[in-house]
């Protein structure tokens, strides 16, 4: 049955523009929430981007808009503007709010680089007031929030030490960003966020050792986001492992940045090897496949009170970050360039459990 679905929709889809056709809505075929991180100013002036979010999605996570080097562009201004009025699109439309992201190595301003660096010590009051006035102001607004993002190594174990994070304040400063956000909003789902961790068991490993920590000294945590950046090639098996035991915490689990590459990187900024040119029809089944396993191991390992949900970076090949980034051309969206559904889509609507 799935199968004739499938070849019947792909059939579609040959004809079809997406304004043309009404596919059926991602978030009605799901059981948890289904978001994508979206660029406000483009996506407001972009009809049939507006038209797609709404039909599919019921969580909204914003691309850049919620960052710091956003909110807090000079000393003393914190800018909400943005923010409200992505506040208010999502009210309209109903959608969950989620807040990505409070303390990011690469998202910090680089005034606030430089002052704490000849003053170390002001960073951990500016931390204090950055996060509870963000939080206390949309405390019961915003649902979630990614409190601290990538604070591991790239890669291998470890802490990342290249942050001016935790050259001012140690590794404690993942610990008191969650509890200062707690104290601000203690009904906000509090989430550690970082990509690879479904790969790299040794910095798999690193979060994990925090995670349980920050469980047995009472941190509030509430939540492992795994960004879940994969490649075609990334076996299912381990990325099954590492969700078990980040399932066995009995924390939330979000599935917050996917998307799913043919070629590959060394994870640096122009790091793309283009291993592939063009997307053949035999790739884009295959990436079916990969999009409906992602959904089948969240489905079958998360238990449903720990699924926070799937969230796209970006549901479509024409915007998606990976081929600014990395400079390559790769196509890891279950949208094409063209705003059509790929196969991807339907592998990852065909795999959803009905709610
Ligand atoms: O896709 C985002 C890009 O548009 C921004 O310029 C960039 C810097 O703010 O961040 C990108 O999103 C990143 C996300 O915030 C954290 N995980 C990796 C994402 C891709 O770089």
């Amino acid at each position: 049955m799935r199968k004739v679905f499938f070849t019947l929709f792909l059939a579609v889809d040959f004809f079809c523009s997406a304004q043309q056709i009404q596919v059926p809505s991602l978030k009605e075929a799901a059981g948890f929430s289904i978001g994508s991180s979206i660029r406000f100013v483009p996506f407001m002036q972009d009809d049939v981007l507006r038209q797609l979010q709404a039909h599919h999605f019921d969580s909204y996570t914003a691309g850049s808009d919620m960052k710091m080097y956003q909110i807090a562009p000079r000393e003393d201004v914190l800018q909400w503007a943005r923010v409200d009025s992505i506040v208010a699109y999502t009210q309209k439309h109903n959608q969950r709010l989620f807040g990505h992201t409070l303390i990011w190595h690469s998202a910090t301003p680089r005034w606030v680089e430089k002052k704490a660096k000849k003053n170390p010590k002001w960073l951990d009051g500016f931390m204090k007031h950055y996060i509870q006035t963000y939080v206390g102001r949309y405390k019961g607004i915003v649902d979630g929030w990614d409190v601290v993002n990538e604070g591991f190594n790239t890669k291998g174990a470890g802490y990342r030490t290249a942050s001016i994070w935790y050259e001012a304040m140690g590794e404690e400063y993942i610990e008191k960003a969650f509890r200062y956000a707690h104290e601000a909003d203690p009904d906000a789902v509090l989430f550690y966020n970082d990509f690879n961790i479904e790969r790299d068991t040794l910095k798999f490993n690193s979060m994990m050792k925090m995670v349980t920590d920050f469980q047995r000294r009472g941190v509030p945590i509430s939540g492992i986001g795994f960004q879940m950046h994969i490649r075609m090639d990334i076996p299912n098996e381990v990325i099954a492992y590492t969700l078990q035991r980040a399932a066995d915490t009995g924390l939330q689990i979000h599935l917050s940045e996917v998307d799913i590459i043919f070629n590959t990187h060394d994870d640096s900024k122009g790091g793309g090897v283009q291993l592939y040119d063009r997307l053949t029809e035999s790739m884009r089944l295959k990436q079916a496949q990969k999009y409906a396993d992602l959904v089948h191991m969240y489905q079958d390992i998360v238990p449903k009170s720990q699924q926070y949900g799937i969230t796209f970076w970006g549901f479509n090949d024409r915007d998606t970050w990976i081929n600014r980034f990395f400079k390559l051309r790769d196509w890891p969206c279950i949208y094409d360039e063209q705003l059509n559904p790929k196969p991807a889509f339907y592998g990852f609507l065909n795999a959803l459990d009905a709610p």
